[in-house]
């Protein structure tokens, strides 16, 4: 993006920018805003170079609401707009951070002749109404904008607004993280799901459990394609330390986004056991795992030191991560290991776990260890989120649900009393294609399932059989990105893109105003801004 607006303002410097070219910009933007109402039709505000961006003296979060706003502006217009807390008249865009509303998101805009005003309940909702005004600008270049008058309350409807990245199988580099927080930002997302361990690699370093990244970080090869039989014997590993993680918690907070950091347990731990191999079944030895899917090998539940490795690892991972919420995994863990390991059968009758028409008792073993976890995060002030099997067998406490199998977990959680997140895999698996014939590559995969935009907008998280008491308890919902298929960033946005854009108005919009065609109107306007962005996106045909 800069260098395409570097090249845009030297080209039309030499050819003498005058900015003699004025466009209008256009409240179509997704996701659709609560109300939308057009002030008198002749009426317009002018962004100028002499425009200023007013901010509240002292107020150093709005303050830097101001750069960004400066910022987007630069890279849309060309315009280097000054920011300062003096207040003036005219000609000005005002940020205040008073707008009354039991919404802490909202926001309101008011345009007319003299000034553009954004009000949010807090600095958040601020940020909220920045990004309207940058997604009505017009197309990219150096020229004047006319805002017509208006008025624009807008709220989001959920107050989890999510979105997942695998960083295991593939691993993206802190600048590539950064990036994708920044397309998370543009579509209001205020979750950052970061899974950051699995099998194929454990990606955050742990000082208790230095091995963890000097080993668990690097797997000897990868699968080539989808031949699970291969092996490229390319060595491939990475990972952050402890402050390159805080430096990207601290990015993204700028950006109004929580990151919900994930250690996945007590299945897809093979590169923990690589590196600790007295905490599997067997004693190991254990590689990092080279091939995709679901390794057997997991965590040994009658094992104490397991249970010590569990507390030692969340009690950093909760300075690290100021998140409430930390996430725990919980999915896939086969059990076959333990229904043949002496230890973990001495545990099951210590226990006293039987199998009944629920359970078997080695599910409501994986339950010990999940409400272990989910009591260490509890004494930290923390709370725990699982994939939804950890409901399948007596979880206790008030763990969140993250429901992947289908919508039906969240109903399931939300009766047994617990929040819900909706990340059901068939509308928000964002691994899977966009279009039967998408991109070469993608045809080859395994699993050819095909998840068009309409599928992923046609998501509504609250269950029509919940009553209004269960549906307050439906916390959100979230698209997820595993990368098994997916290298690295680029390939990430042309996942992404341009779903999340369908996504995001699920989770924002008032379901009132959901209507795909009209979404479908709206969308071109957004994706100008991918390009303007330099976005890899998948392109819709027409
Ligand atoms: C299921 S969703 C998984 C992941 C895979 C994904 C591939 C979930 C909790 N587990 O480990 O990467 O499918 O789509």
């Amino acid at each position: 993006m800069k260098k395409l607006i570097l090249g845009l303002c030297v080209s039309l410097s030499l050819c003498g920018c005058e900015r003699e070219t004025v466009m209008k910009a256009v409240y179509d933007i997704v996701p659709v805003p609560f109300e939308v109402v057009p002030g008198d039709a002749s009426e317009y505000f002018r962004i100028n170079p002499d425009t200023e961006i007013i901010y509240p003296a002292q107020d150093t979060e709005m303050e830097r609401n101001a750069r960004f706003l400066a910022g987007y502006m630069k890279d849309l217009t060309g315009m280097d707009l000054q920011i300062t807390d003096k207040l003036r008249d005219k000609d000005v865009i005002i940020l205040t951070a008073d707008m009354d509303s039991d919404n802490p998101e909202a926001y309101a805009i008011d345009v007319d002749k003299d000034r553009i005003s954004v009000s949010g309940a807090s600095a958040a909702g601020v940020f909220y109404g920045i990004q309207t005004l940058r997604k009505s600008m017009p197309e990219a270049g150096c020229h004047l904008v006319d805002m017509p008058a208006v008025r624009i309350t807008d709220m989001p409807r959920f107050q989890y607004r999510g979105a997942h990245l695998d960083v295991s199988r593939h691993f993206f580099p802190v600048d590539s993280v950064k990036a994708f927080v920044d397309m998370l930002a543009m579509h209001n997302i205020n979750r950052f799901h970061w899974h950051i361990s699995d099998d194929q690699g454990w990606r955050i370093e742990i000082k208790r459990y230095p091995e963890l990244t000097t080993i668990g970080s690097v797997r000897k090869g990868t699968m080539v394609g989808t031949d699970f039989s291969s092996n490229d014997s390319i060595p491939y590993g990475g990972y952050y330390t402890q402050d390159e993680a805080r430096d990207i918690v601290a990015y993204a907070a700028e950006r109004y986004i929580t990151v919900v950091p994930e250690i996945d347990m007590p299945g897809h731990m093979q590169a923990a056991l690589a590196a600790y191999p007295q905490l599997g079944c067997t004693g190991g030895p254990y590689d990092v795992w080279t091939l995709w899917g679901i390794s057997e090998d997991v965590l040994c539940a009658g094992n104490d030191s397991v249970l010590t490795f569990i507390d030692g690892v969340l009690d950093e991972l909760v300075e690290v991560f100021p998140s409430e919420m930390i996430h725990i995994g919980g999915d896939e863990c086969p059990k076959v290991r333990w229904e043949n390991c002496p230890k973990c059968r001495q545990r099951v009758r210590s226990l006293g776990l039987k199998n009944d028409a629920g359970s078997s008792a080695e599910q409501k073993l994986q339950t010990m260890i999940m409400n272990h976890a989910a009591a260490t995060l509890a004494r930290h002030g923390r709370k725990a989120v699982g994939w939804d099997e950890i409901l399948d067998s007596g979880l206790d406490g008030n763990a969140v649900i993250m429901s992947w199998r289908g919508p039906e977990g969240a109903v399931k959680a939300v009766r047994a009393g617990h929040d819900a997140i909706l990340s059901p895999t068939q509308y928000c698996y964002f691994d899977y294609l966009q279009a039967p014939d998408s991109i070469t590559d993608e045809t080859k995969l395994p699993y050819y399932t095909y998840l068009p935009i309409e599928k992923v907008y046609s998501l509504e998280p609250v269950d029509s059989a919940l009553s209004v008491d269960e549906a307050s308890h439906i916390l959100g919902c979230q698209a997820n990105l595993w990368v098994e298929y997916i290298p690295g960033l680029h390939y990430a946005q042309y996942k992404e893109l341009p779903r999340l854009a369908a996504m995001s108005e699920v989770q924002w919009s008032d379901p009132k105003h959901r209507d795909f065609d009209d979404f479908s109107r709206r969308l071109p306007q957004l994706i100008r801004l991918y390009e303007a962005e330099g976005y890899n996106y998948f392109k819709l045909k027409k």
